[in-house]
């Protein structure tokens, strides 16, 4: 019998793929540093609205549990279970979208990173994170030009404010899915914020992944976005070594990540392409992008304004998921325009 009995009505990834015969070969195996199936689909069990429900403990996880993962990453990524992951993070120039501003009100780019060798956040004391915390701090002060800027911690700032007043910049704890996976656990302790003096990268440490890099200006010029982008990865690079795996790319705690771990994506108002949700969807299919919530991943449109970004994150470098994404969005204003 399968020991872990799914809510009725879910209908996620992991309790599609997680037959008897995976449970089996799967419930009592461990990874190096403990981590188990039980705790990897907890998030999965506990919310019935999941649509993946898994999360990786570690970088081993991905071997240790690959009966279970590899199916779900194939179907999330639409690609075949031996696809090999390539990487290009180089600038380049393309032309600006929406000079006048008219449709797009912010372009954003982000990157997941877990640093090699250490247990993933939703597996982690605190002792570690405190440990991490350190080294980023460290790595984040060697940034060097337009990237210099501050870290914020969290922990200090709760402390001072409380959690209402915390400014927090944009770090909140983690949803219900990330809370039953374990990633809120010890919040806000060695969770914080840098950003450039600019305000035009931040970097998270210690929310879902033990980094998550973003560049982001309120303009629609991607090259400029993902410029600053490169220049913050490689610079990191330097200094920190983060898990990769060569079939997998990056190795992050949620399997929609893995690959360039990046989301690149706009805020774009379209009033009239609202009304003709069809005509939308066709152009996002074709570009294989996706559409979330204007206030992130599960929330609501609010006035028009769509948040836009790839699918696609494994099987193709960050420099096509960069000129792609422009092309679906010239697509899309053109429609927009042509309404
Ligand atoms: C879920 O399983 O639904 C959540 N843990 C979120 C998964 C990542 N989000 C996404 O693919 N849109």
């Amino acid at each position: 019998m399968n020991p872990f009995v799914f809510p009725k009505h879910a209908n996620s990834l992991v309790k599609k793929y997680l037959s008897q015969k995976v449970c089996k070969a799967l419930e009592h195996q461990k990874t190096d540093s403990g981590f188990t199936l039980a705790k990897a689909i907890n998030s999965g069990l506990k919310n019935p609205d999941s649509e993946i429900g898994i999360y990786a403990g570690d970088a081993q996880s991905y071997k240790t549990f690959s009966l279970i993962f590899d199916p779900v990453i194939s179907e999330y990524h639409g690609l075949p279970e031996n696809v090999k992951h390539k990487s290009d993070i180089t600038a380049f120039d393309l032309p600006v979208l929406d000079p006048e501003g008219e449709y797009i009100q912010a372009t954003r780019i982000r990157a997941a990173r877990n640093l090699k060798g250490f247990n993933f956040p939703c597996h982690m004391s605190l002792s570690q994170r405190r440990e991490l915390e350190k080294k980023f701090l460290s790595a984040l002060g060697c940034l060097k030009g337009n990237l210099k800027g501050d870290y914020y911690s969290i922990e200090l700032d709760e402390k001072k404010w409380g959690p209402r007043k915390s400014k927090n910049l944009g770090f909140q704890k983690g949803d219900r899915f990330q809370d039953a996976a374990g990633i809120n656990s010890d919040f806000p302790k060695s969770r914080g914020v840098y950003h450039s003096f600019d305000k035009k990268l931040m970097v998270w440490v210690n929310e879902e992944d033990h980094l998550r890099i973003i560049s982001l200006e309120e303009t629609s010029d991607i090259s400029s976005v993902y410029n600053r982008f490169c220049q913050a990865i490689l610079a990191l690079n330097q200094t920190l070594d983060f898990a990769w795996d060569k079939k997998l790319g990056n190795l992050t705690s949620c399997p929609t990540n893995i690959g360039t771990a990046m989301r690149a994506g706009v805020h774009i108002q379209l009033e009239k392409l609202e009304k003709k949700k069809d005509t939308l969807l066709k152009l996002i299919k074709a570009y294989n992008l996706q559409i979330r919530g204007t206030k992130g991943e599960k929330t609501r449109i609010q006035n028009a304004v769509f948040d836009i970004s790839n699918r696609q994150r494994l099987g193709i470098s960050e420099t096509e998921i960069i000129k792609n994404l422009h092309a679906g969005l010239l697509a899309i204003i053109r429609a927009e325009k042509n309404l």
